[in-house]
């Protein structure tokens, strides 16, 4: 029964097309989380779908659909009591005997500061041996992303925040918060002495929203600022990784916030996937939801040159099994990527988009009275919802001839 369907699976997926060789996939910085091959469809309404898998499973799977890079938080591959032990360092080798030997590179890690019971009042509580025992573990992922040849280490503060209001100063708990980040920075510093390696990129990630109700750093832009409080022994170790859904969840333009973090020079790594304003947070898979945002988010990416990683930050729907995990979620959810990446190339490249685009630049002239502005510009104006226009075409691929006829 289960193998007809998975026949079937396979079957549809090869008649879809318009899927890229695991080589062409492999030539864009894409990493594949460890969390979220291995996510089980569980939420707080939702008992888990599907069965758990390991680490082992998830790199050899990366590896034969050519997702390049691998990401991790600490606690998906080592249990919280076996972290800051012995044992841990067996765990890691094992981690980057996997990696090599499927060659896979990992290029992020993160502290899970969210999930176990420690974390109750945040990494960044009251209690100071709480914030100790947080520091360490921040220090620690340093040492283990150096020791796996990562560049980036990611801060998802999930539960800096609070459900019920009063208890939480928030300044000082941004302050606590601050020395946190610091630790992590000095023990990078140390560690990529020794190591002869350069330091990490270190990226603060923001939601509006989840698990708490409250959240103190909301937004990228409020991470931005927080970048620059003075709070920081070392802002230039410090940028951001937005995760697309999460600027959208507050109602942001994703692609004016990601501009504004281009502007400050700390656009260091991007977690893609999709969804809808002002809901929760349900990861969908990238282009599923808005492909002609994405299509214009990855037109000002391109235009600005963003080498950095595109993580795929997303949520295998729970109706979709481990072997679709595979097969379809994210070999699909890469050529998404890889042809609006493509597609935004097209439209960079459009002479049509170009012409207008200078046109508009260039201005109507006019001068001296409003009016005369106003005027000399009318009819250029139009030019912007044709720009939007040939956007949709390039998404559609209009602009290569493709019709509907009747
Ligand atoms: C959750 C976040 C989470 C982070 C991860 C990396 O909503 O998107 O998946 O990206 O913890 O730090
Ligand atoms: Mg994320
Ligand atoms: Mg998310």
């Amino acid at each position: 029964m289960s193998e007809n369907q998975r026949a079937l699976i396979d079957r549809l997926t090869a008649a879809c097309g318009g899927s890229y060789l695991p080589e062409v996939r492999r030539r864009y910085f894409i990493s594949g989380p460890q969390w979220a091959a291995a996510y089980q469809g569980q939420a707080l309404f939702h008992a888990p779908t599907r069965e758990p898998i390991t680490y082992h499973d998830v790199i050899c799977q990366y590896a034969r659909i050519g997702i390049g890079y691998w990401t991790t938080h600490d606690t998906d591959v080592i249990p919280t009591e076996t972290l800051l032990t012995d044992r841990q360092w067996e765990i890691v080798n094992d981690i980057k005997r996997t990696l090599d030997q499927h060659g896979l590179k990992c290029s992020m890690v993160t502290t899970e500061t969210f999930f176990h019971p420690v974390w109750a009042a945040s990494a960044a509580a009251e209690a100071p041996e709480i914030r100790a025992y947080a520091a360490q573990r921040l220090a620690n992922t340093v040492r283990i992303g150096h020791h796996l040849g990562a560049q980036f280490a990611v801060y998802w503060p999930g539960t800096l925040g609070y459900l019920v209001q009063g208890a939480v100063e928030e300044t000082q708990t941004l302050c606590w918060f601050a020395e946190g980040l610091n630790t992590a920075c000095e023990a990078d510093i140390e560690t990529a002495r020794q190591k002869n390696r350069p330091t990490l990129k270190h990226c603060l990630e923001a939601k509006p929203f989840e698990p708490q109700a409250e959240i103190l750093l909301p937004t990228t832009d409020a991470m931005l600022a927080f970048i620059s409080s003075g709070l920081l022994t070392h802002p230039e170790m410090v940028g951001v990784n937005p995760e697309y859904l999460h600027e959208l969840m507050w109602g942001a333009a994703p692609r004016a916030a990601l501009a504004r973090a281009l502007l400050a020079g700390k656009l260091w790594h991007f977690d893609i996937n999709d969804g809808y304003r002002l809901k929760h947070d349900v990861d969908v898979a990238v282009g599923l939801v808005n492909p002609l945002d994405w299509l214009n988010v990855l037109v000002l990416l391109r235009s600005h040159d963003y080498n950095g990683p595109f993580n795929l930050d997303f949520k295998p729907p729970r109706t979709t099994s481990n072997y679709g995990v595979f097969q379809v979620s994210f070999p699909t959810a890469v050529d998404r990527f890889i042809t609006l990446w493509e597609m935004a190339g097209e439209a960079l490249a459009d002479p049509i988009m170009k012409e207008a685009t200078e046109t508009l630049k260039a201005g109507g002239g006019g001068k001296g009275a409003v009016g005369d502005l106003v005027a000399a510009n009318r009819e250029l104006l139009t030019l912007h919802e044709l720009i939007a226009h040939r956007l949709f075409q390039i998404l559609i691929g209009q602009h290569r001839g493709r019709r509907y006829s009747l």
